[in-house]
């Protein structure tokens, strides 16, 4: 999202700056975008369609091989029993106005159900509190932090991500300005991270416990009659029904839980409800554990019940300048929420917002009789790293009668696809970034046209998803008509919002609105989010408002200000309310009781992001992997001492499902009792394409996940606090 000024000579980017004049990033940058031109130059990046060869080899193909052969591959399949296609979709989309739309498309117009993605490793959890608070699954508060004066962070680390479900450029800046004003942030974590480390202070918990430590606080807000709803008076339902869940969870019954004095409990509670800008957010750490849907839930309960929802500097609604696909309530759940509709044939997990647990998808693959998964469509996915108990998603693969992979690289995940079909390039094709404005903390957009020309021969990948969405149809791939199919689809857009009472563009013949988009693609259905957006043209009704033109024209971007009051406006709840204590999310408190019962003295694992990487799939850029190895197990001096291990030395670290051997880096850094790996790393598998990372293969966090360790209600992935055991390796 951050604005880039590239300098190009003969055709080759010579430099990369920020761009100081960028209304949104102002100047800011970081490593990844200063070597966004490696990954357009890659010799690795795949420029043509691959098939893979019997012996597991891959050879260059030509499009009409490509599709000749999924036709051979999938179709047959697809004809006999779509439920045994599955697609696994991953982080790159959230980034893409392509892609997110396009894979939408896919999935609709196939008929396609069985879909996996990184979304069960990440923040289904929120997805979930807020499909049951908001009506909305995508709608996340987020703080306003320039205008906050007492910030509480768990499970974030911006210092390495720069932020997530929270868009602000230059994060670490802000939150110093947070201190200059004289306010303060607080960090929650397990580690004294780079975050932590500038806060004004670091809170250690024990990995899995945030429900349980946001509990005590409640429970302390409650007792000491510290309620106010603030700008959310009215506006909420079940407020009395919360004060008796939060009975049993006193501070001083969660402390030695979460490892934190109850003293210091109550003391935080105390601060954010008497600071009156001020906020809570929760990030990663709080969604990929144990209690991750309580945790992500009683992140908003605190911010409401302290009265900073929907005010400056507290806990506010973005608003896009357009709006992402994502914020259309998808038809199935359009009288509301319903969740475990059925049930995965191995594990009889349930479904939660249409997904299981990414975890499920190795079993029902391997697993035989009817109902099987035969074919598999990634798309901007590497879950052979990503994935929990990747182990077994590696082992998967190969038994699949067809994988097609829509990805640019050959990788962990790819090398095990009958085809792999490559997109373009960053810089070969127009950017505007996605579903991110949607938790951003200024109204603002800007777009990006391609810096290079496609090279020949190459495919957008919107037509790639267009085309498969067809063949899965039945339809041959030399009759599809990609430009009749993607009128179709926009038009079916148009007509739904069209109908919509109290859209901009309300009552409008869709006819019209196609009139004005006569060429096929992401960027009408970009222009189209823009102009009907809250500042569009709305083709007409609003003369001066927005249009794809309006960014066109201003390279720099457009800023409409900050975050503003808009509860009403989000709020699509069958009770017009926001849901304090939606009864699917407070029938987890049990486990949650339980916990506390539970002895609990076990080495545990977590996560950690790296500045210079991205997930699994940058560490093919050679500037980005120089200095000392990064792929380490921290662990606190305590914690080494009583394993026998020193600094350097080579440690195996064993868990229920698999066991990987590391580097130790001692450092007290860590909580005791608590040790580290960064993720995406476990580059050493044969048969890839990627010369620098097989250089740095570093080991895959993932091979330690069990897949059944999943937060109960949303089935999101526990990736965070799994026990091992680690001692030297031999
Ligand atoms: N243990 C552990 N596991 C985790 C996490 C953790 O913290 N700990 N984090 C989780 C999170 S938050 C996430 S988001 C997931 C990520 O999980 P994934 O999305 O599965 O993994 P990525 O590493 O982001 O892989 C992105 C893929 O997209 C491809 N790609 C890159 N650019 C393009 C493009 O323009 N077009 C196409 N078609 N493909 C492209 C890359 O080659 C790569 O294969 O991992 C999750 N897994
Ligand atoms: N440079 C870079 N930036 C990235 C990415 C990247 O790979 N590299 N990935 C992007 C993606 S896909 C995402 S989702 C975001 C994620 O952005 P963040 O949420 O900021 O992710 P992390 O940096 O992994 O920080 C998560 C923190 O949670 C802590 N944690 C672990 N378990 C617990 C727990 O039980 N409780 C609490 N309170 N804390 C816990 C970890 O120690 C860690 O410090 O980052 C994005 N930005
Ligand atoms: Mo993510």
């Amino acid at each position: 999202m951050c604005g880039l000024e590239l300098t190009v000579k003969h055709g080759r980017v010579t430099r990369i700056r920020a761009n100081e004049d960028d209304v949104w990033s102002e100047g800011f940058i970081c490593p990844k975008g200063t070597v966004i031109h490696h990954l357009h130059e890659d010799p690795d990046r795949l420029q043509t369609p691959m098939i893979r060869n019997e012996d597991g080899t891959f050879r260059e193909a030509t499009w009409e091989e490509a599709f000749d052969e999924i036709e051979r591959r999938l179709t047959p399949i697809a004809e006999e029993d779509l439920e045994s296609v599955a697609v696994y979709f991953g982080n790159p989309l959230a980034h893409s106005f392509t892609l997110s739309r396009y894979v939408g498309a896919l999935i609709n117009f196939s008929g396609l159900t069985t879909i996996y993605s990184a979304g069960t490793v990440d923040q289904w959890p929120k997805n979930l509190s807020s499909a049951l608070m908001y009506g909305a699954s995508w709608t996340f508060p987020i703080p306003d932090v320039d205008r906050t004066d007492f910030l509480i962070m768990l499970g974030a680390n911006p210092f390495d991500s720069q932020g997530s479900l929270l868009a602000a450029p230059g994060l670490m800046k802000r939150l110093k300005g947070i201190q200059e004003r004289g306010g303060r942030f607080v960090v929650v974590d397990p580690r004294r991270t780079g975050t932590a480390e500038r806060a004004d202070r670091w809170i250690s918990i024990r990995p899995g416990t945030d429900a349980a430590l946001l509990l005590g606080m409640l429970h302390v807000i409650f007792a000491e009659g510290l309620v106010d709803l603030g700008a959310a008076e009215g506006r909420v339902q079940g407020l009395a029904e919360l004060e008796s869940v939060c009975e049993g969870f006193s501070p001083a019954a969660v402390e030695e839980t979460c490892r934190i004095p109850a003293a210091e409990i109550a003391a935080l509670a105390r601060e954010l409800a008497r600071t009156e800008r001020a906020c809570v957010y929760g990030r990663i750490g709080t969604c990929t554990q144990e209690f991750g849907t309580l945790a992500s839930w009683l992140v908003d309960v605190l911010n409401i019940v302290t009265g900073k929802l929907d005010r400056p500097g507290g806990a506010m609604f973005a608003k896009p300048i357009a709006w992402s696909m994502l914020s259309l309530r998808p038809p199935e759940f359009e009288n509301g929420f319903e969740l475990n509709r059925f049930h995965s044939r191995v594990r009889g997990a349930p479904e939660v917002l249409g997904q299981f647990p990414v975890s499920c998808l190795a079993e029902e693959i391997a697993t035989p009789g009817e109902g099987r998964i035969r074919a598999l469509i990634t798309v901007a996915g590497n879950p052979v790293l990503s994935a929990p108990d990747s182990g077994k998603l590696d082992a998967a693969l190969p038994e699949l009668e067809c994988m097609i992979s829509v990805d640019n690289w050959l990788n962990e995940t790819t090398r095990h696809a009958h085809v792999i079909l490559p997109g373009q390039s960053p810089l070969e094709q127009p950017h505007y970034d996605e579903m991110i404005w949607s938790w951003a903390i200024r109204s603002a957009g800007k777009y990006a046209p391609a810096l290079f020309e496609p090279k020949d021969g190459t495919v957008p990948e919107w037509q790639i998803l267009l085309r498969l969405s067809a063949m899965l149809q039945g339809q041959p791939w030399r009759d599809i008509d990609i430009d009749e199919i993607d009128t179709f689809y926009f038009v079916g857009l148009v007509s739904m919002i069209a109908e919509r009472e109290g859209s901009p563009i309300h009552g409008l013949d869709p006819s019209d609105v196609l009139e004005a988009h006569p060429e096929p693609g992401p960027e009408r259905l970009l222009d189209f989010a823009i102009r009907t957006g809250p500042w569009g043209d709305a083709y007409g009704a609003n003369p001066d408002g927005l249009t794809l033109d309006s960014f066109k024209a201003e390279p720099n971007g457009i800023d409409m200000g900050p975050l503003v009051p808009r509860l009403d406006e989000v709020i699509q709840t069958e009770s017009g309310r926001v849901e304090l204590t939606p009864g699917y999310i407070v029938a987890d408190l049990d486990r949650l009781r339980a916990r506390l019962e539970r002895k609990d003295d076990s080495l545990v694992l977590v996560s950690r992001r790296q500045l210079r990487s991205n997930n699994s799939w940058m560490h093919n850029v050679a500037p980005l992997m120089t200095g000392k190895p990064r792929c380490t197990l921290l662990m606190h001096p305590h914690d080494a001492r009583t394993a026998g291990l020193d600094d350097g030395m080579l440690a195996s670290v064993t868990s229920a499902v698999g066991s990987v051997d590391v580097p130790v880096e001692v450092t007290d850094e860590m909580a005791v009792g608590v040790v580290c790996l960064p993720h995406g790393w476990g580059h050493d598998r044969p048969g890839t394409q990627l010369s620098v990372a097989s250089q740095y293969p570093g080991v895959c966090n993932n091979l330690l996940a069990p897949g059944e360790l999943v937060d109960v209600p949303s089935g999101n992935a526990v990736v965070n606090g799994i026990p091992v055991r680690v001692a030297p390796a031999h």
